[in-house]
């Protein structure tokens, strides 16, 4: 099967989604998938006449806020049962540029199996619109982030990235439990940790024109603890390990 899901998590953004459901189903084999936190702006109804417009397009619709890693989880899950080849993650916001996708593509089909879409590669940064503040907290979160994890990423945090149907399927998405930041970082970490290969291509990321953020001091806490909980389980495991074998950790994590 050669289609390609992009993955859409929303939560009242009618007024640029339409355009970003366009911008994807320009390409050929890319199919997208809502997944929708009650939003009340109209945003699922947009989609629905997509629906009705392009068999490409789904929605899933989510009772209430439920948080973005989630989201993804859940339409990840879809997309494996429905034999979707390679998954790609990204905004609703206007963000991220679907001229972008081919290229993903071509990219993971060398042989990775996650590929992010990195603003900050060769020393270079490649944001439009953001203020140095922001800039700051996000290059600091992800320094912090790959140096506390021994990860050599230089934007572990974006979301615009694209994985492999085999890494989605072996890493237990179960496990997976943070959402915002932390979850890109949790993905990233545990698909490196599985042993698959990660890789970076440079995107350029534009700050959204419309709506409102969905983040928040709460959402850049968990980013600041997820990698300490994640250096705990790794250091668990290897505990357990030391103690009483590999076979019997395999056992445990099933
Ligand atoms: N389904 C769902 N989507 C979410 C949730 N939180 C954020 N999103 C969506 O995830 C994407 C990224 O969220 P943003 O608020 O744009 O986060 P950001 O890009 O870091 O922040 P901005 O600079 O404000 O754009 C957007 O498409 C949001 O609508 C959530 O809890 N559930
Ligand atoms: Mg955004």
């Amino acid at each position: 099967m050669s289609n390609y899901l992009v993955v859409i998590p929303t939560v009242n953004e009618f007024h640029s989604l339409p355009k970003v459901i366009e911008s994807v189903l320009k390409h050929n084999g890319f199919h997208v998938l809502v997944v929708d936190d009650a939003s009340t702006d109209g945003t699922p109804q947009v989609v629905r006449e997509k629906m009705s417009q392009d068999h490409r397009v789904s929605l899933i619709e989510r009772p209430s806020k439920l948080g973005l890693g989630t989201a993804y989880v859940a339409g990840f899950k879809w997309g494996l049962q429905r034999g979707f080849r390679y998954f790609i993650e990204m905004d609703a916001d206007g963000s991220h540029n679907a001229d972008a996708l081919p290229w993903f593509i071509k990219e993971i089909e060398k042989g990775y199996d996650l590929v992010i879409g990195s603003r900050y590669m060769e020393g270079t940064i490649s944001v439009v619109g953001w203020g140095f503040r922001r800039l700051l907290l996000s290059k600091f979160g992800n320094l912090y982030a790959s140096l506390m994890l021994g990860l050599r990423l230089n934007d572990l945090t974006s979301g615009f990235r694209c994985y492999s149907r085999q890494a989605l399927q072996d890493i237990d998405l179960d496990r997976v439990h943070s959402n915002g930041y932390a979850f890109q970082i949790e993905m990233a970490y545990r698909v490196d940790a599985a042993g698959f290969k990660v890789h970076e291509m440079p995107i350029i990321f534009y700050e959204r024109n419309y709506g409102s953020s969905k983040m928040s001091k709460g959402i850049v806490r968990e980013a600041a603890i997820l990698p300490w909980r994640l250096r705990i389980e790794r250091l668990a495991g290897a505990v357990v390990r030391t103690l009483f074998g590999k076979k019997y950790v395999k056992e445990i994590s099933g």
